[in-house]
């Protein structure tokens, strides 16, 4: 399929994990993909394999500065703005007994201050063209309340919400707006923390068995994020292998 033929894209934490399976799969379909990630040497590695017309920008997500040169430089080299996917988020193990007002916030910033402002200026861009897609990464954990982590989870479910509520406001320019609620899956963010042990645990809960990876997140995304889902907007779709039917 070359479902992104002729698009612009830009994909948050686009380094690695989940964010980065699906900058390749919008490149591979033809998007010109501007891979945004905090971490420089790893997003300028992925874009160059990745390869083509794609390209890295060093991005603070939780920076307006940032987020504005970003959107600058995604102008001038391809003129426009078709898709944004965020998936960039911090996602800590961080028990209730440990949760300080100073972690909350770090949290908040990236997981939700970060959302808001990607949204303002990608929409700003699309706007004008009357199309656009934006596919916001929240979390299944926003459905049980999965422990050590209630800042996260708090983050997450204004992810969606707040996703539902710009549906709405920019539903008037042919823009979609939805959410994508994976379940735990298997990324370097993963193997590098506590939830690395959890899996075991959520095989259990989950309707089909197995370890989730970005390559099972990808597709969801992928159809949000192409033309023909423009029927489809302010939805949430949880894909974690049936953990949660809500
Ligand atoms: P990861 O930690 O492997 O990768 C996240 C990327 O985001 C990193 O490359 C990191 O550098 C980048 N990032 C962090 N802060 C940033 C900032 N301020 N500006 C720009 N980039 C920043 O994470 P992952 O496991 O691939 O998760 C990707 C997305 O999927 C996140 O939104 C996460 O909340 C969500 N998610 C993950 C899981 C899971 O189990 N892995 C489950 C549900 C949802
Ligand atoms: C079920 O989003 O959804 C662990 C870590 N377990 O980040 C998540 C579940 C984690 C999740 C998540």
């Amino acid at each position: 399929m070359n479902r992104f033929n002729g698009q612009t894209a830009i994909v948050t934490g686009a380094a690695r994990g989940i964010g980065r399976a699906i900058a390749e799969r919008l490149a591979s379909e033809g998007a010109t993909v501007a891979l945004a990630d905090i971490n420089e040497a790893g997003v300028q590695a992925a874009a160059d394999e990745i390869g083509g017309a794609s390209f890295a920008v060093a991005t603070d997500i939780a920076e307006p500065e940032s987020v504005t040169a970003l959107h600058s430089a995604v102008i001038d080299k391809t003129g426009q703005l078709d898709v944004l996917v965020n998936a960039a988020a911090i996602v800590p193990f961080v028990p209730w007994d440990d949760l300080t007002f100073e972690e909350w916030r770090r949290v908040m910033r990236v997981n939700l201050d970060g959302i808001y402002l990607m949204c303002r200026a990608a929409s700003d861009l699309m706007r004008p063209r009357k199309y656009g897609r934006i596919v916001n990464i929240a979390s299944n954990s926003i459905f049980d309340g999965t422990p050590n982590m209630a800042h996260y989870v708090a983050s997450k479910g204004g992810v969606l919400t707040f996703s539902r509520s710009l549906a709405t406001e920019l539903g008037g320019d042919k823009i979609t707006v939805n959410s994508v609620c994976p379940g735990l899956t298997d990324t370097e963010g993963v193997q590098e923390s506590p939830h690395k042990d959890a899996f075991e645990f959520v095989d259990m809960l989950q309707a089909i068995k197995g370890t989730g990876t970005p390559a099972d997140i990808v597709p969801a995304v992928a159809f949000l994020a192409s033309e023909e889902a423009h029927w489809i907007t302010g939805q949430a779709l949880a894909v974690d292998a049936g953990m949660i039917r809500h």
